[in-house]
């Protein structure tokens, strides 16, 4: 119902995370009506008027209850609900796969090492990208997420996806895009002066058109990745100007 608002969906484990989302903006648009109507309702009728004496009230205690109790049984009810959801993306392993990316984030880029034809990090056919990410389609993507400095946070909208980016730590999680196309990655937390401008793109491919672009831009003798970004940018609509020029500002 709020797909007007959110950002597409391409996201496997999407849908788990939207009907909660609707379900917690539901709940407390209702509550924010019913509070806002009642608090009209009362100023209008016990606004002063000639001839009437303000009276002193303790209060009610069924109320007060009532009132305690209810949010509470909808906060527990929403604690065993999200839980399911929670677990599938944070605390499970994630699906296998073979296919990792080790992202470390640096003020103020998102820096995506492929392993190379060796399937291992920390040796010598590693791909380093800047600000861009390449999968293929309806894939489980293991993402190893480190920092080299702050704290940042790897957002993904489009996928439903955040998870803080800490020093000292390898974090992995996962997602499965499920359409083609080009989604924002931005930094999710304040890092620095260059915090806004901190974003990079994720390409989701076909199998094929990935399999290509890995051959191009992966293997040891291959073209720059800036090439094939700037190639793939002119397909796509540019980014919103007020994107533009971020890198010095807050
Ligand atoms: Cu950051």
């Amino acid at each position: 119902m709020l797909d007007w608002w959110l950002p597409e969906n391409v996201s496997t484990y999407g849908r788990d995370i939207d009907w909660l989302f609707e379900l917690i903006y539901y709940i407390t648009g209702i509550t924010a009506i019913l509070v806002f109507a009642t608090m009209l309702v009362f100023l209008v009728m016990y606004r002063d008027r000639p001839g009437r004496r303000a009276r002193y009230t303790h209060g009610n205690t069924t109320l007060e209850i009532v009132w305690t109790v209810v949010p509470s049984l909808i906060l527990v009810i929403l604690t065993f609900l999200s839980a399911p959801a929670w677990s599938k993306i944070k605390i499970q392993p994630p699906p296998a796969s073979d296919f990792v990316v080790q992202v470390t984030a640096k003020q103020f880029n998102w820096q995506v090492t492929y392993p190379g034809a060796d399937g291992k990090f920390g040796t010598a056919d590693d791909k380093t990208l800047l600000d861009e990410m390449h999968v293929p389609v309806n894939k489980v993507v293991h993402v190893n997420l480190r920092s080299q400095d702050v704290i940042h946070s790897f957002f993904v909208p489009n996928f439903r996806m955040k998870q803080d980016a800490v020093p000292g730590r390898e974090i992995v999680q996962w997602f499965e895009a499920t359409k083609t196309g080009k989604y924002e990655l931005p930094c999710a937390e304040l890092c620095g002066f260059g915090h806004s401008g901190m974003r990079g793109w994720i390409y989701v491919h076909t199998p094929d058109d990935y399999k290509k672009w890995a051959a191009e831009n992966l293997t040891v003798a291959a073209a720059a990745p800036a090439a094939a970004a700037d190639e793939k940018k002119s397909e796509e609509p540019a980014p919103p100007a007020s994107a533009k020029g971020g890198k010095a500002k807050r």
